[in-house]
């Protein structure tokens, strides 16, 4: 058991990233055993959950004539248009019922402001509007993270990236995540997290 300085942050293990749903990350269902046998390791256990309404930004169907995958610029930078995903109620924003949730401490939504997207657990994508997730694991004397989930290169990655710059000491464990890797965006976000201090563990 690890001390009550260490969290387990499992990024949106849900419905729309597994096969079969909207944004399906390949093989994106093979990590919950292992994510749920973690969950008994840690007993600072915190679950996220990608939480947009159906306008919005980040989805190409409310961009006319933006296909899916596509790239724009929006106020706060590039943002990478997807298919419409984790909307607020629907299955597709339901966890996978494979997914143990009952051990959750926390489930903390993101991404749910039409204007803009979050791929972070802990900032949304300007950078700057916090999501409070921050706060509460301090609050609570967190010093440690380990992150999994989906998708190793979109929300894990940023996660972690973040986590590191707030003070945290950041692990991700590789082989409890499934990437998107959208022209090349796996290797870049492995650069990107390894640059910024993350350790990359299997
Ligand atoms: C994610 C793209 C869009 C993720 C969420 O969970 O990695 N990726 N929304
Ligand atoms: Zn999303």
């Amino acid at each position: 058991m690890r001390p009550e300085t260490h969290a387990l942050i499992v990024i949106d293990v849900q419905n729309d990233f597994c096969p079969g749903g909207a944004l399906a990350v390949t093989d994106g269902d093979a990590i919950i055993p292992r994510v749920n046998a973690l969950m008994d390791e840690f007993t600072v256990r915190v679950l996220t959950q990608d939480w947009h309404p159906a306008d919005h930004s980040s989805f190409a169907a409310n961009h006319p004539g933006a296909q899916p995958f596509s790239v724009t610029e929006m106020p706060y930078g590039a943002q990478v248009l997807w298919p419409v995903h984790c909307v607020q109620g629907t299955e597709g924003a339901a966890f996978h019922k494979g997914l143990r949730t009952d051990p959750a401490d926390l489930v903390i939504r993101k991404g749910f402001r039409a204007a803009i997207d979050s791929y972070s657990a802990f900032f949304e994508n300007d950078h700057r509007t916090p999501t409070g997730l921050e706060g509460y694991l301090k609050t609570r004397g967190v010093s440690d993270l380990t992150l999994v989930g989906l998708a190793t290169d979109f929300c894990v990655a940023y996660s972690a990236i973040d986590a590191a710059a707030l003070g945290f000491k950041v692990t991700v464990l590789e082989g409890a995540c499934r990437a998107i890797d959208l022209n090349g965006s796996l290797a870049q976000a492995r650069d990107k997290m390894r640059a910024a201090g993350v350790r990359l563990d299997g």
